[in-house]
């Protein structure tokens, strides 16, 4: 008989239908538990890989005409996690953001629960409230004792926004009267190994991409200061209006540092603009070890991007993005929609935050972080970065004792481990451009290989200087040198011919 029970049998449909809803959502809560369980099971996959047509076999995706029962629902549970790509394994190496942060998710849980929109104090207090103290005390660590900071849906939206204030700081009447207020053309500069959303933004904000400009980076893949300056010198004189400098703490494939220092100074001299983008770098803030060099200076720019969903393992997503001016964010975005942002409310609608961004609807990012923070303290956290950085080291130790199987391709400065691995066949050869090609064929076929065996994920990707070649990511708590160690002899196994 239960298992004929229908969404219409529970909670608020039946107001006699707790104990039908609470047996329903405790069987969730057993199947949310059974893949936290796999999550962290060593012998388990990471993934069961099939192709899509064979994927929607698989599946009952279809959308039915008369609703199904709760019990059909929980296989329908059962099954997309069952296919799902376990990102919290301790094997699972192949994104930013790897691992499963338990007290995060317990945040995520009662998010979901609570779910409420961030725009307005009225129906978020503690929320807002939480929003106000996390944001500020990220200011802090980046340096600021003021500003003000929103959290935005990704690394690329935050770096939108900071693009935004920057315009609207310089030509604060382009807001009324868009193009006719600059009278010029505006560009942009970033390095050549920037996150393509900074890019976008010169899309996206009427610059055209022609005007963002690409600074070669050094060897190690960081901004060359000199040739930055030699191009904000030729625009100008082309009578275009430099604005907008980016510096990346942290690329995303190699992991790269720009130097802060260096540019801060050509921003000062030539009034611009300066963006960090530390979506990736910024969690190193938290240690006293490693945040200097690396981010030395952070606090001399702008505007910053920090994504605790990437290093600080907070759950997908959670992304922000801060302002050394407290006012811009609202005087660039506000648009007073009176039916929302009421300025007669019963309590400070400064405190409506809904205004200051150029989304309406906005999901609360904040509990499951400042639970996480709750948990960890900010000591927590210091630990976490000092033992990633540490089986990074490790990992690169490892691959260097191993000269004829694995290529380090450059000594890290975060956690991304950019390596060739060297299948027999080109062991012997000299390392040459003819094997470098071999190898940079090799890495989606290896990866094919990891996927069908579902043992492991690595990402690889070329870039401009060579081929495909592996980065490997080290950001999650559950990883161990034993896992290292796993996955070094797993590629072996997998690509030794
Ligand atoms: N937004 C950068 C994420 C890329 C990655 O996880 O590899």
């Amino acid at each position: 008989e239960h298992c004929n029970l229908k969404y219409s049998d529970i909670l608020p449909n039946n107001v006699e239908g707790y104990p039908a809803t609470k047996e329903f959502l405790m069987k969730v809560v057993d199947i949310l538990l059974d893949f936290v369980k796999s999550t962290n099971d060593r012998n388990a996959k990471v993934l069961d890989f099939h192709h899509p047509a064979d994927m929607m076999r698989l599946l009952d995706l279809e959308i039915p005409d008369t609703g199904l029962t709760l019990q059909q629902l929980l296989l329908d549970c059962s099954m997309t996690l069952k296919y799902q790509v376990k990102t919290g394994h301790p094997h699972f190496f192949n994104q930013l953001s790897c691992g499963l942060d338990l007290i995060s998710m317990a945040g995520e849980w009662l998010t979901a629960t609570a779910n409420t929109n961030m725009f307005t104090y009225e129906i978020a207090p503690v929320f807002i409230l939480m929003e106000h103290f996390v944001l500020q005390k990220m200011r802090e660590l980046i340096g600021w004792n003021c500003g003000d900071s929103i959290l935005a849906p990704g690394g690329s939206i935050s770096n939108l926004y900071a693009f935004l204030a920057a315009r609207h700081k310089m030509f604060p009447y382009y807001k009324e009267k868009g193009l006719s207020a600059i009278g010029g053309q505006l560009v942009m500069f970033t390095s050549d190994q920037c996150h393509y959303s900074v890019k976008s933004c010169a899309s996206v904000c009427g610059l055209g991409t022609d005007n963002c400009v690409m600074v070669p980076s050094d060897e190690r893949g960081r901004i060359i200061p000199s040739k930055l300056e030699e191009s904000i010198l030729e625009r100008k004189a082309k009578g275009h209006i430099p604005f907008f400098v980016n510096a990346t703490a942290g690329t995303t494939v190699i992991g790269a540092f720009d130097p802060i220092p260096e540019i801060a100074d050509i921003c000062q001299k030539y009034k611009l603009w300066l963006h960090v983008d530390a979506a990736w770098g910024g969690g190193l803030l938290l240690s006293r070890k490693y945040r200097h060099p690396r981010l030395s200076g952070i606090e001399r720019a702008d505007s910053v991007t920090w994504n605790p969903h990437k290093l600080m393992g907070a759950l997908l997503q959670c992304s922000t993005i801060h302002f050394k001016e407290d006012g811009l964010l609202i005087s660039c975005n506000q648009m007073s929609a009176e039916y929302l942002f009421m300025t007669d409310k019963l309590y400070d609608v400064r405190y409506d935050t809904g205004d200051k961004v150029i989304q309406c609807g906005r999901h609360n990012d904040i509990f499951k972080l400042w639970l996480q923070w709750r948990a960890k303290g900010t000591e927590g956290f210091e630990k976490h970065m000092d033992r990633l950085m540490e089986l990074t080291e490790y990992m690169v130790k490892r691959i260097k004792q191993m000269p004829d199987k694995y290529y380090l391709i450059l000594e890290p400065e975060l956690v991304n481990v950019c390596f060739w691995y060297l299948p027999t066949r080109v062991r012997n050869m000299p390392h040459t451009a003819e094997r470098i090609k071999i190898l940079g064929e090799i890495c989606p076929i290896l990866k094919g290989r990891m996927m069908q065996a579902g043992t492991l994920m690595v990402g690889y990707q070329p870039d401009d200087r060579r081929p495909n070649f592996f980065r490997n990511i080290i950001s999650s708590a559950a990883v161990t040198e034993a896992d290292i160690d796993f996955l070094l002899a797993e590629m072996d196994r997998l690509g030794h011919d």
